[in-house]
C-alpha cells in the first residue's frame, strides 16, 4: 500500500512496519540533526530530511486528513532503549499504549509557531518553549522543541518531551507521529 501525497507516491514518508503498516509519518525526531525552531512558513510547507528528521508540513497534513478519518500513532524511545507507543487515536478514541494521554490537552487548538501565536495562553508558547505545536496553555507534549540527550533540567520543559510518560524534564531520544486512514 502506498500513500499518495500531492499525487505522488511518497513511500519515503511511510512506516510500513508498525501495527500493520500503512502509516504516513508527518513528524520524526531521532538525533537532533535538524533544527525545528522555525517560523510559520516552514511548518506550513514542511522541512527536513525524509531519511532522518523532518516535518511533513501542515498543508500536506491537512490535505490528507480533510478527506477522511485518520488514526494517530506516536512511537517514542528514551535513551535507555525503552520504547513506547504513546498514543493511538481513532475517531477521538484514545488507546493507551503505555505512555499516557498527553494529547487530549492539545485537542482543538490551532498550530502555533514563534511568529504566529495562535495559542490561548496570554504568552507566546512557541517562543517560551522554543518549539511549534498545537499549544494550549502551553503543553503536555512538545515533539518539536530543542533536542536534548536525556534528562536535562537546564530550562524547564524546553525539549522533546511527553509529560505523561517521562515528565517535563526528561527528553526523548526519538519520537515519530504518524497517521493512517481508519478502516
Ligand atoms: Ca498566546
Amino acid at each position: 500500500m502506498c500513500i499518495y501525497l500531492l499525487k505522488m507516491c511518497e513511500c519515503r514518508y511511510c512506516d510500513m512496519d508498525s501495527s500493520g503498516g500503512g502509516w504516513t509519518v508527518f513528524q520524526r525526531r531521532m538525533d537532533g540533526t535538524v533544527n525545528f525552531y522555525r517560523p510559520w512558513d516552514y511548518y506550513k510547507f514542511g522541512f527536513g530530511d525524509p531519511a532522518g528528521e523532518y516535518y511533513l508540513g501542515l498543508d500536506n497534513i491537512h490535505y490528507l486528513t480533510k478527506q477522511r478519518h485518520y488514526g494517530l500513532r506516536v512511537n517514542m524511545q528514551d535513551f535507555n532503549g525503552n520504547k513506547c507507543n504513546g498514543y493511538k487515536l481513532q475517531v477521538s478514541e484514545f488507546i493507551n499504549g503505555g505512555a499516557g494521554d498527553a494529547l487530549t490537552y492539545h485537542n482543538g487548538q490551532k498550530f502555533s509557531t514563534f511568529d504566529k501565536d495562535q495559542d490561548p495562553d496570554s504568552r507566546n508558547c512557541a517562543r517560551l518553549y522554543l518549539g511549534a505545536f498545537w499549544y494550549n496553555e502551553c503543553h503536555n507534549a512538545n515533539p518539536t522543541e530543542v533536542y536534548h540527550w536525556g534528562a536535562d533540567g537546564t530550562i524547564f520543559a524546553v525539549g522533546v518531551s511527553w509529560y505523561q510518560w517521562k515528565g517535563h524534564d526528561y527528553f526523548l531520544k526519538s519520537i515519530s507521529m504518524k497517521i493512517r486512514p481508519v478502516q
